[in-house]
């Protein structure tokens, strides 16, 4: 298996414990924020989805930009907005070759300089450093039948 293939595979399984926690919550959340000022319920779930897509494509652009988002009114539309982002995720994911991850970046950011994997390491670790507060929020707004980590 190639190393994309593997951090894909990776990925995934903690995309698909994200998109299992989301079945979990229900209608009546999306503006749910556990203090003032923290980042609603689903601005969380939108910026983990769409911002680990615009990560990835800096694999071959170093640009980091700001990813569009779109408007959701229910759990449905939430949960369909991550599986529209994560099949994004997956297609940069089948662009990129072991080749460029061996490549040296042009990060601006320091500690993201290094070799082009390093952005696939930062996706993953935003991911997962999200993904867990996710759970957290789930358990706030009543969900209790929690998916296991990976
Ligand atoms: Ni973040």
């Amino acid at each position: 298996m190639s190393k994309t293939a593997h951090w894909k595979e990776s990925w995934y399984q903690h995309r698909n414990v994200l998109i299992s926690l989301l079945e979990q919550i229900e209608d009546g959340h999306l503006d749910y924020q556990p203090w003032e000022d923290a980042m609603t319920l689903k601005d969380l779930v939108l910026h983990v989805a769409s911002s680990n897509a615009m990560i990835l494509e800096m694999v071959k652009t170093d640009e980091m930009s700001n990813p569009e988002t779109p408007e959701v009114q229910s759990m449905d539309e939430l949960r369909q907005a991550v599986r529209d982002f994560t099949d994004k995720t997956a297609a940069i994911f089948d662009s990129i070759t072991d080749e460029e991850l061996a490549q040296d970046n042009q990060a601006k950011i320091p500690t993201m300089q290094g070799k082009r994997e390093v952005y696939v390491q930062a996706m993953y670790d935003h991911e997962l450093h999200h993904k867990g507060q996710l759970f957290v929020y789930a358990r706030l707004v009543g969900a209790t039948d929690l998916p296991f980590f990976r």
